[in-house]
This record gives C-alpha cells, sequence and structure tokens, in this order.
C-alpha cells in the first residue's frame, strides 16, 4: 500500500491547515520516525501504533505495539511506500511486549535495525536484528544486546566510520531503575532539585552487535555547565535521543516528555557534554513528542509526529518538516500547531 504526502496533501481540510504538515502515512498509525539516507534514497523506521485495548497509564502501557514497517521515499515532499512487516514480536525470541522507537544502521552491506523491548520479565531491554535489505525482513539477534537497558535506541554513524549508541527513557522507559548500574525495579524517580537522569552512550563493537565499552551518561549543561535537575523539566532530557552532525558540530535533541518539547544541545564530541541551546519543536498533538534529524538533498528534515487522525495519544502518525540551522548554527524552533 501507498501513501502519498501529496496526495494527502491535497486532501488537506480548513481545519488541517493548522497543522505544521500532514501525515506521510495514512494507512496505518506510525510514531517515533528515525529517517536515514542509504543509497540516496530516504528511509523511514517508526513504531507501529495499534489499539491493544490496554487502558493509559503514566508507564506508557497503551503503547502495545507488536510489530514495524519500514517506509522509503524517493524525495521528503515525494511518495511513501509502506514495505510491509519487517520484524514482528513473535520473532524476537526473548521479548514479552511492547515494541518501542526503533532505529536502524547500515555497515559493510548489512542493515542492523535497533529496538527497545520489554523482556519477558517486563524489563526493558535493546535488541538488534539484521537484514541484507533495508527494508528487511529483519532477523533477530536471540538475545538483547549485553549492557543496553531502557528504551529509544540511536545510532549515530561518525564521520570516521564509528557508530555510537544512544539510549534511555525516565518514567515508563524504566530508566531510574537503572540509577545504581543494575535493575532495581523499585528505582525512584527524582524530584525538584535532584539532579535529572541522563541519557546513555556507548560506542559499538565492528560486529554492530555488542556494546564496546559499558553505557556511559551524556552530561546535558545549561550555558554555565551545570547539570539539570528535575525540576529543570522543561529542558531535562526524558526520552527520544537523536544525534546529528553540522558543520563540525555535534547535536544532542531529544524529548523533555511531560513538557512535551523536543530541544537540543550541542557538544565538539559524540559523547558530549552538550550544552542546552533550545527548543526544535515545541509541544506536538498528542502526549508523545519523538523526532529524527536527516540531511537529504542538501535540506534538513525533521521528522516527528503527532495524532491527528486519530486524536488519541497512543495512536500517532509520522510528518516531515524542514529544519532550519541558522548561520550561528542555532537552530529555528518550529511550533507543530498554529
Ligand atoms: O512509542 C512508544 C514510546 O513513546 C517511545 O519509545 C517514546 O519515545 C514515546 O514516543
Amino acid at each position: 500500500s501507498q501513501s502519498g504526502q501529496d496526495s494527502t496533501a491535497s486532501d488537506t481540510t480548513a481545519a488541517d491547515s493548522k497543522y505544521l504538515s500532514q501525515p506521510l502515512v495514512t494507512e496505518l498509525y506510525t510514531a517515533d520516525p528515525s529517517a536515514h539516507v542509504f543509497n540516496g534514497k530516504l528511509y523511514i523506521y517508526p513504531s507501529h501504533d495499534i489499539d491493544a485495548g490496554i487502558p493509559q497509564d503514566d508507564n506508557g502501557s497503551h503503547f502495545g505495539m507488536r510489530d514495524y514497517h519500514v517506509f522509503s521515499m524517493d524525495s521528503p515532499t515525494g511518495t511513501v511506500t509502506d514495505h510491509g512487516v519487517a520484524l514482528a514480536i513473535e520473532d524476537i525470541p526473548w521479548a514479552g511486549r511492547q515494541l518501542w522507537a526503533p532505529d536502524a544502521a547500515f555497515k559493510n552491506g548489512t542493515y542492523y535495525l535497533y529496538f527497545p523491548a520489554k523482556d519477558k520479565e517486563d524489563v526493558f531491554r535493546i535488541g538488534v536484528a539484521t537484514s541484507n535489505s533495508p527494508t528487511g525482513p529483519f532477523v533477530a539477534e536471540k538475545e538483547p544486546i549485553k549492557g543496553t537497558f531502557s528504551i529509544d535506541p540511536a545510532v549515530f554513524e561518525d564521520t570516521d566510520g564509528t557508530h555510537y549508541l544512544y539510549f534511555g527513557g525516565i518514567w515508563g522507559g524504566q530508566l531510574q531503575r537503572w540509577a545504581q548500574g543494575t535493575y532495581d525495579s523499585t528505582g525512584a524517580l527524582r524530584q525538584g532539585t535532584q539532579e535529572a537522569f541522563l541519557p546513555k552512550v556507548a560506542r559499538l563493537n565492528a560486529d554492530m552487535k555488542s556494546l564496546a565499552e559499558p553505557a556511559r551518561d551524556v552530561k546535558i549543561v545549561d550555558q554555565n555547565g551545570k547539570l539539570f535537575t528535575e525540576g529543570d523539566n522543561d529542558k531535562r532530557f526524558f526520552e527520544a535521543a537523536w544525534l546529528h552532525r553540522y558543520n563540525g558540530k555535534y547535536y544532542f535533541s531529544y524529548s523533555t516528555g511531560d513538557t512535551h518539547n523536543i530541544a537540543y544541545a550541542i557538544g565538539d564530541s559524540p559523547y558530549g557534554p552538550f550544552t542546552y541551546q533550545g527548543v526544535i519543536l515545541k509541544p506536538v498533538e498528542g502526549w508523545t513528542n519523538h523526532h529524527s534529524i536527516v540531511e537529504f538533498e542538501g535540506k534538513w528534515c525533521l521528522f516527528y509526529h503527532d495524532t491527528q487522525l486519530s486524536g488519541q495519544t497512543h495512536l500517532r502518525n509520522i510528518k516531515v518538516t524542514e529544519l532550519t540551522h541558522r548561520p550561528d548554527g542555532t537552530i529555528e524552533t518550529l511550533s507543530a500547531m498554529r
């Protein structure tokens, strides 16, 4: 099945014009779009939202996704092709439930799909699956990646070919349960003046399926070099890590979760520290906000989602719009609703 952004846009009603852009896919619900250019073509690796019939709670239990589809586009304004099921939960030996936001990478003829899922003990882990095609089908490894936990993997390839895996998310993403380095189901969220939890990063081994080092904290600091507290919840990391490189600088972007911004910070190394700069995308319709940033044919694209098609927070639709780096390297703030 196919869904063209152009045809969707031509169906736009007056009421829809309040949105920054129109849904890329209308046949299924999609979210958390991780976009990459492989062999000159744009590929999108989103979550596939379904109504699993599970009531909404603060742990995100209502996000009960069971498989992934991969989409491709010839251009950011072109037709979107759905390549069908790329990986299903039944084919992931260790997974119990909830296939959340994935990402993908390419190396030496193999495509890698990274994804979070709860294991059979209900602990979020990050898995990897491989394919010789960017659209799958992907074959999952038997075990999750050793040394990973929590959610929202994002893989960044630096100019020297080194790959880094970023991950983590608080609340339902369980990052607070790993505060001491091992899993503690009673691990509490932080409050007020306590230091906010930090996302994680580790270099990947050449096999792309294992960490080359223990995961370390990604430090996000204010203009004075100070880490954020939990009380700074309009700026601190919540989930949805992404890294892109622009003019030799590293841009770490993420969702502030309960305050619904996509924020960003700039650093000189993929490991950080990253200095907070501001908001890329203001809150969208729906509770979650999750994005990716990719350069395609000289233009920078911001992929994101909202709930325009369903009006329900767990049934989202992916979108794309242009992102602008100003001459001084900062990014223009976008408002999702006009
Ligand atoms: O799609 C499920 C979860 O919602 C993702 O993993 C988070 O980033 C949020 O978008």
